[in-house]
């Protein structure tokens, strides 16, 4: 809940198990102390002597826990896998050498599973393994008459149930304050508007689909049936409305099968046409789907790169599922144009594109942050969206990779992180945006669709340095840029800047961690979502409802509520983390779907287009 006080990180707790309210640990500790003191010398001898026996038990048992931890999972562990919240009875050996498995080798630090505090002599751990984390308790049982046994109860903390929990919390803040608005301010508890289509409640549709809420689906359905209109004098970004609003829209009926889905989507799409008419064909950035004309931002007749380049995968959908070829034939020219153009640099494109003349603007300066970054994304999936027959994009994307490799990719002094920096005017900027934490992602869907094997060494590397990006603040989640430092000496890796420490709820990281996991099935990037769910809820939940953007992620005290929650929030971060958690690997299957840049899944052609 916000606004905590830091903790420290420890996978392992204790509590009473009869009761779920706090108590502090004095209480703990005076309990325990006088049953203790309640007993005689003899039996205190014996407690004493047979703590000793579990402690030698232990240590011998060393061997055999270690062995097991490089191999494979213990018979009895399979058993309290497939069980819903189950309870299960195990021996000392048991928990020796197969319980404490999970917690340990999934923290990677072994004082993670040591007991923070007792009450009433009964402990719990919090044990990660796999795709679960578990409550164990313990209790000791000593009988005078017979050899003691420790007794370990387990019950599943379950993640997928933990994700459903803060998507009920998140939507509860805007049901109540922001219905049919835009998005949620949960500390004022009201609503901001950006351009008045209930964006929150659309960009979270496929989320509820997915994750099983079907009342609050319901009620979203009614309110989409009834309420929303694209009839409306308003300016809208052509990008945002097309990723959030039609992707939204497109991904929920391929999901339901709800034609009011295909027909919302069908009237957005023709309102969004006009922003392709403009001499260059590249479209300009806002649209009024009113009215019916578009016009560039007031500053400026460029349009952003990413943007122009980044609406294909939801427009080429349209076309085909309606049969009308116009959506896919302006998306398409804006990726002819922008392939033979010039004034790339290794397949890096600059940030700007003007809509008069076509051509790049702003030259010089290289990102896979924002303004460029789903450019790349979308070479990727347009070409698998398609059956991976259209060369061009397949082409333009291999370049660009090679081009980051050669130009952005460094290692840090003190660790040897890998990351992307920026080349401005052949300056290197040892600076990177969250936002490339999609980057080990889409590398890694690349290297699973048979392109070249270092995209996902990689992969590998960069997702680690997102982790860290997460791990080595105060709060444990990442701030909106890093610096990186390249110098040899001892130091941080991270470098944060005071403008730099906000954190807006964003998905790359948890969106990349989905990936890494449905194609390593390495269990760390479960637990490395894990943890980040648990920050945000421990760092940015509100109470009452919601979840909010904070303003200094170095500030565990004060993170600073910014009240706001993004629609992304709903709409990709917790379907990613819902995604990664799940075992259900035919769960949107990537051999099947190909997730637009706001995380809603669209389907891969069943054959090439025309
Ligand atoms: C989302 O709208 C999309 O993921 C977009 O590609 C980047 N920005 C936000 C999330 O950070």
């Amino acid at each position: 809940m916000y606004p905590p006080s830091r903790k420290d990180f420890i996978s392992l707790t204790l509590s009473d198990p009869h009761s779920h309210s706090y108590n502090n640990g004095k209480h703990r500790r005076q309990s325990c102390w006088r049953k203790w003191k309640q007993l005689s010398r003899l039996q205190r001898s014996l407690i004493l002597f047979l703590l000793a026996l579990l402690l030698i038990f232990g240590l011998l048992s060393y061997p055999s826990i270690t062995k097991q931890w490089g191999g494979k999972q213990c018979p009895h562990y399979a058993h309290t896998v497939t069980g819903r919240e189950s309870q299960h009875l195990f021996l000392l050996h048991t928990f020796l050498t197969c319980r404490l498995k999970p917690c340990c080798a999934q923290s990677s630090n072994i004082i993670f599973c040591l007991l923070k505090t007792i009450r009433k002599c009964d402990m719990h751990i919090i044990a990660s393994y796999r795709t679960q984390t578990f409550k164990i308790a313990l209790s000791f049982f000593i009988n005078l008459f017979c050899w003691p046994l420790l007794v370990v109860s387990t019950g599943k903390v379950d993640r997928l149930e933990a994700v459903r929990e803060a998507f009920r919390h998140a939507w509860k803040g805007y049901k109540d304050h922001a219905w049919g608005h835009d998005e949620l301010k949960p500390i004022s508890k009201s609503f901001g508007e950006w351009f008045g289509l209930g964006l929150t409640l659309i960009d979270s549709l496929d989320t509820m689909w997915i994750l099983g809420l079907k009342e609050e689906f319901g009620e979203a359905r009614t309110w989409v049936e009834k309420e929303l209109s694209f009839s409306k004098n308003v300016d809208v970004n052509l990008f945002e409305t097309t990723i959030r609003v039609l992707g939204g829209l497109l991904s929920t009926y391929h999901l339901t099968g709800d034609q009011l889905f295909l027909d919302k989507a069908k009237d957005l799409g023709s309102r969004l046409m006009p922003a392709f008419k403009t001499p260059s064909k590249i479209p300009f950035s806002d649209v009024n789907i009113g009215k019916g004309t578009a016009h560039p931002p007031r500053w400026t007749s460029d349009s952003t790169l990413a943007e122009v380049t980044s609406i294909q995968l939801e427009f080429r959908e349209l076309s085909r599922i309606t049969q009308e070829p116009q959506y896919q034939d302006v998306v398409n020219e804006v990726m002819k144009l922008v392939h033979r153009l010039p004034g790339k640099h290794d397949g890096l494109v600059p940030m700007f594109i003007n809509t008069n003349s076509g051509q790049f603007t702003h030259k010089g300066v290289f990102t896979l942050g924002a303004r460029a970054d789903s450019y790349y994304e979308y070479l990727l999936k347009q070409w698998i969206q398609g059956g991976k027959t259209e060369d061009d994009l397949l082409e333009d994307y291999l370049q660009a990779v090679e081009g980051v490799k050669k130009h952005l990719v460094k290692q840090t002094g003190p660790s040897g992180l890998t990351f992307v920096g920026e080349l401005s005017h052949n300056r290197f900027n040892a600076k990177m945006d969250h936002l490339v934490c999609f980057l080990p992602g889409t590398l890694a869907l690349g290297a699973h669709n048979n392109l070249p094997g270092d995209h996902m060494d990689l992969a590998v590397q960069l997702m680690e340095t997102c982790h860290q990006m997460y791990t080595q603040m105060e709060t444990g989640l990442s701030p909106e840029i890093a610096h990186f430092n390249l110098q040899t000496s001892d130091g941080h890796d991270v470098v944060v800047k005071p403008a730099d420490r906000h954190n807006l709820l964003r998905p790359e990281t948890v969106e990349s961690l989905f990936y890494m996991y449905r194609f390593t099935k390495d269990t760390k990037y479960r637990d490395w979502g894990w943890e980040i769910l648990q920050n945000f809820n421990k760092y940015t939940k509100v109470p009452g409802g919601g979840y909010t953007s904070i303003n200094n992620v170095r500030d565990p005290v004060n993170p600073g509520p910014r009240d706001k929650m993004e629609s992304f929030f709903l709409g990709e971060t917790l379907k990613y983390l819902y995604l990664l958690f799940s075992d259900d690997t035919e769960l949107l299957s990537l051999d099947k779907y190909v997730f637009n840049t706001e995380a809603h899944p669209l389907p891969i052609w069943p054959s090439p287009p025309k």
